[in-house]
């Protein structure tokens, strides 16, 4: 069960469910590894992973996925030849800890043996400032004499979800610097990847090598005894073609090295001060309800552990680098939930999102023509090169183990306009016009451009709309008119119209130049027409926006009605045969979530008719729904109304209790949609906290227990403290 008091978290569960959930609950990460929370000894089942961002693979036609790499960090004790394992019958207790302050994982298991108890204690860290550097500090004791046997080294026996992906492996070995070097390749795109490990033990062991196809150990023998403490220290490096030109062998090698000369000590203490420099402009502090503190900075944590600070041009995949779930892809989460944060805090890390954006660019237009369009059709699933990875059929039927045809890829079309926002929210913020010359503006004009040529003139109605999409609810696929859709591709409109303009200001020629190049003028006079003529659907007599065309005309029955009507509980909802289809019921945020992003056009009235008809019609069966719903309810004037909501959120990733299936396909891991709709809700619902037109305000709308909150931005470069209380608000320079 797990525990949670100031910043740490811990579990002492030992079943191969809690191995699963503590995987994710446990993890470190640097933005570039991802390091999951398991026991050093996790048997494959358990699905240790070391997740290295930016390098995916694919085994034969299976779903392309990050890339696991083999674990140098991997440990494993025994007695008389018997495996002394955390979920071993002979434990004596066992737990395990994240303290999310400072990344450091650690687990102290003790076994009895023999009537002798031997005591492991092992801290490990994935390292903030060198971000190829894994640690970890390994420490044995007994409390008689027994000979223990470690065996540490590089484990290839990784679980993948859809691998294996390495293959041409080479060993080195250098004895005299008990330095262990395995390199391998991708099996699709040959790229490099090595992985190297060396040790530092302190005290009388005698060490001997073991080569086997499961990997390279050292292998120590241990005369334990009462009073004796065996400390080892493991220093670990990845490297690989994805993130450098360099002979990845070599840097691993380099690296493993030169951390060992450093020691454990000095690593950790760099890894805390950079950790402290995080904090300092990315804590939140709630005063008057730890619970709610705790798990925001939880979730604060699990955005910092997989910012990609390393990289130039980077995003963040939906699972973050906690496994190969989702493909290891980059959603729409990015964009629309997890760069509010960033923006507000270090907003060098959004560029870098962007940067992703400009660098898939040329997959985005080949998706588009690929489907008849023009412009750029960014991917649902985005990985290295910006195709989609996304699979026409995304989800198993449980009854009958087929593919079940999706149409997430082809139709998900507001992919592309999510984009456009964030980069206009960047602009609006940070006023960094310098990226639109980098390639965003190109991104915006080609986004606009795919949008010119998907929509459809209505005769009958003399207008522009946007047909056969599917909106944030993706219960309800290929419909009309999906509200949130069309306004936020008006909202594209609007945006070329305003960075045009903008440029034209600072740097007519590169505009004209732009232009010409992308043949743009045609585009913009119909982009023109298009504006004055576009669909936008409108609130009924009862205030309520309908989600789609006929969306009112579905079956309106109660959650529990369409629950009842399940036959598995891992069915998918969705989809032609799934039981939300033909209903009212939808999945997720979406008339809902554009109130939040489009709040100035709506009344308050407006937004709690919606929030009425819609909530109790939503399953939040996505991990980002929960947020919107708690943001737009602060919005309106119910802060109380709005708690729950944001707990649900806060907590994702400390209870594990959200969905791990989606009809058969497992969709565990970390939730960094939710960790920024933590951060959204408190800050912007409950603190009411914008950054707009040149100024920062904030309309204080606190929980009835919250007493202070008090938080850091990032505004015209200088650091500033936003002190929130139930009447007012002040702010300081840092
Ligand atoms: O992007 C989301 C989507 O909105 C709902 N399904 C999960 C995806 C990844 O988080």
């Amino acid at each position: 069960m797990y525990r949670l008091r100031n910043w740490l978290i811990s579990d002492n569960g030992v079943s191969e469910e809690d191995m699963l959930q503590n995987g994710n609950r446990l993890m470190t990460g640097n933005g570039y590894l991802g390091y999951r929370g398991t026991v050093s000894e996790a048997e494959p089942s358990w699905m240790p992973a070391v997740i290295v961002s930016g390098l995916y693979d694919r085994q034969g036609d299976l779903w392309r996925e990050p890339v696991n790499a083999p674990d140098c960090l991997y440990a494993k004790l025994f007695v008389r030849d018997e495996p002394l394992m955390a979920s071993g019958e002979n434990v004596l207790s066992h737990e395990q800890t994240l303290d999310f302050r400072y990344g450091i994982y650690s687990r102290e298991t003790s076994w009895t043996v023999d009537g002798v108890s031997v005591t492991l204690h092992a801290e490990r860290i994935t390292d903030i400032c060198n971000v190829h550097r894994l640690c970890m500090k390994y420490a044995i004791s007994a409390d008689a004499p027994v000979t223990i046997t470690l065996k540490q080294g590089i484990n290839c026996a990784v679980h993948d979800l859809n691998g294996p992906h390495l293959g041409n492996f080479r060993l080195d070995k250098d004895e005299k610097n008990g330095l262990l070097v395995l390199d391998a390749d991708t099996l699709e795109k040959a790229v490099p990847l090595s992985v190297a490990c060396t040790v530092d033990v302190a005290g009388d062991v005698v060490c001997g090598t073991e080569v086997s196809g499961e990997g390279a150990f050292h292998v120590y023998t241990i005369k334990a005894d009462k009073d004796k403490r065996f400390d080892f220290f493991v220093y670990g490096a990845v490297y690989s073609g994805a993130d450098t030109a360099e002979d990845c062998g070599v840097k691993a090698r380099e690296t493993a090295l030169s951390s060992l000369a450093e020691g454990w000590e000095s690593i950790l203490s760099g890894h805390r001060k950079k950790w402290d420099e995080i904090w300092l402009k990315g804590d939140v502090i709630i005063e008057g309800d730890d619970y709610a503190q705790h798990a925001l900075r939880y979730s604060l944590y699990h955005l910092h552990s997989i910012a990609p600070r390393h990289a130039k041009s980077l995003s963040v995949p939906a699972r973050g680098l906690s496994g190969q779930t989702y493909k290891g892809a980059v959603f729409w989460d990015t964009e629309m939930f997890i760069s509010p944060y960033f923006l507000c805090t270090e907003p060098d890390l959004v560029a870098r999102f962007i940067r992703y954006r400009i660098h898939t660019l040329p997959g985005a237009k080949r998706k588009a023509s690929e489907y008849g369009y023009r412009g750029a059709f960014y991917a649902w699933e985005s990985q290295e090169s910006g195709d989609d990875a996304c699979s026409l059929f995304n989800v198993t039927d449980v009854f009958t183990g087929r593919p079940v045809r999706t149409y997430f890829r082809d139709k998900q079309i507001h992919i592309s306009a999510d984009i456009v926002h964030a980069i206009r929210t960047y602009i609006n913020v940070t006023g960094d016009t310098e990226i639109l010359k980098e390639g965003a503006m190109e991104v915006i004009l080609e986004c606009a451009r795919f949008f010119l040529s998907y929509l459809y003139y209505s005769p009958e109605h003399d207008r522009y709309e946007l047909l056969d999409v599917t909106g944030p609810d993706e219960y309800h696929e290929r419909v009309n008119n999906n509200a949130f859709t069309n306004r936020i591709v008006f909202s594209v409109f609007e945006t070329v119209q305003t960075c045009v303009d903008l440029l034209k200001k600072q740097d007519g020629g590169f505009i004209e130049k732009l232009f010409a190049e992308l043949s743009f003028d045609t585009d913009m006079a119909f982009m023109h027409e298009v504006m004055k003529k576009f669909y936008l659907p409108q609130p009924d007599s009862g205030n309520v926006i309908e989600q789609f065309d006929h969306y009112f005309k579905l079956e309106d029955c109660s959650l529990d009605t369409v629950k009842s009507r399940l036959c598995d509980p891992r069915e998918y909802w969705g989809g032609a045969n799934g039981v939300a289809g033909n209903t009212q019921i939808i999945k997720q945020a979406d008339v809902v979530l554009m109130l939040v992003l489009f709040g100035n056009e709506y009344s308050d009235e407006i937004k709690r008719a919606n929030l009425a008809y819609y909530e109790p019609r939503t399953e939040h069966g996505s991990s980002l729904s929960n947020c919107m719903y708690a943001q737009l309810s602060c919005a309106s004037g119910n802060s109380e109304w709005a708690y729950p909501f944001f707990i649900k959120t806060a907590e994702i990733d400390i209870t594990g209790t959200s969905k791990q299936f989606a009809g058969g396909i497992y969709i565990g891991g970390t939730h960094p949609a939710a960790n920024g709709g933590a951060w959204m809700t408190a800050v912007q619902g409950f603190c009411g906290f914008s950054m707009n037109d040149g100024k920062i305000s904030c309309k204080p709308r606190l929980p009835e227990k919250w007493k202070r909150v008090v938080f850091s931005v990032v505004y015209n470069g200088e650091h500033i403290e936003v002190t929130v209380t139930k009447d007012g608000y002040s702010l300081c320079m840092k």
